[in-house]
């Protein structure tokens, strides 16, 4: 799906000291961020996936549970489309990431309804993506207000500066992601006295921007009134290039890419640059 029209700016620029936060604790929110005609486009799209899921929707959900994942959407949806090449987040992700070339790496929903149990296991993300490179960035998006018991994402400060590699934590049928040779994800949960863990209260509209390798997580939806539904929208600069090694997340069959090349082609969008 082609764009119509170029990224448009965002109502300010990310502050120096948002920026510094970044660096300094490898997560920022920035309030304010999206108007409603981007929340409604999202929105949009989330619900004709609920209501209609694709192949890779119905491997990543769990309807009997109230989760709904899906990966790569804005191939198959024209609404994450117009998200990636029309919404501020571009502009965002250059100066996130401060590069000039801004490329798009992959969109993925998350959607806990109200009581959903489903929590997101500590992990961070770096080491199950097949690329490397030093400017990545993911932007999370929620739609609906959340908190810490709505699932909201907590986030260890500075733990992206952490020499630790972690194994990726991935339901049962993505056992191959599992890296035999990095170390477990240690007992965050059980010990959050001992970490200096981020969270916010977010109102839709608000973001978070974050380094790929910093440790998140979210608890499951205990609201009983609100559902938590969130997009993922992640970007890459100049420098990423393929990286398959094993464990790693597989792309769509169609990728056409070559080890050691910087991302390119159809599936990895340049956006701005
Ligand atoms: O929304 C969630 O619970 C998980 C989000 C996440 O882990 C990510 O975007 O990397």
């Amino acid at each position: 799906m082609k764009p119509n029209l170029p990224p448009q700016r965002p109502p300010r620029n990310l502050t120096e000291a948002e920026r510094q936060a970044l660096i300094d604790d490898g997560v920022v929110c920035v309030r304010s961020m999206l108007d409603n005609k981007w929340l409604e486009t999202i929105e949009n799209g989330v619900e004709r996936i609920k209501a209609s899921p694709g192949v890779i929707a119905n491997i990543l959900s769990m309807p009997e549970k109230g989760f709904t994942g899906d990966l790569f959407m804005w191939r198959k949806y024209r609404e994450f489309a117009e998200v990636l090449f029309e919404s501020p987040l571009a502009h965002l992700a250059q100066q996130a990431m401060n590069s000039t070339l801004v490329k798009h790496w992959y969109d993925q929903l998350f959607v806990k309804e109200a009581g959903a149990q489903v929590p997101t296991p500590w992990h961070h993300d770096l080491t199950f993506w097949p690329i490397k490179g030093q400017e990545i960035i993911s932007i999370w998006i929620p739609i609906d207000p959340v908190n810490r018991a709505s699932s909201g994402l907590e986030y260890i400060r500075g733990s992206h500066r952490w020499a630790n590699r972690f194994k990726a934590i991935t339901p049962d049928y993505a056992e191959f992601m599992v890296n035999p040779e990095l170390e477990d994800v240690p007992d965050i949960e059980a010990n959050r006295d001992d970490y200096d863990l981020l969270g916010w209260d977010m109102e839709p509209g608000d973001i978070l921007i974050f380094h790929p390798l910093v440790v998140h997580g979210s608890g499951g939806n205990h609201s009983t009134l609100t559902n938590r539904r969130a997009l993922a929208s992640r970007w890459v600069g100049n420098d990423v290039v393929y990286d398959p090694r094993p464990h790693t997340m597989p792309l769509p069959p169609d990728h056409g890419q070559k080890q050691g090349q910087r991302l390119h082609g159809d599936l990895f969008p340049t956006v701005l640059g």
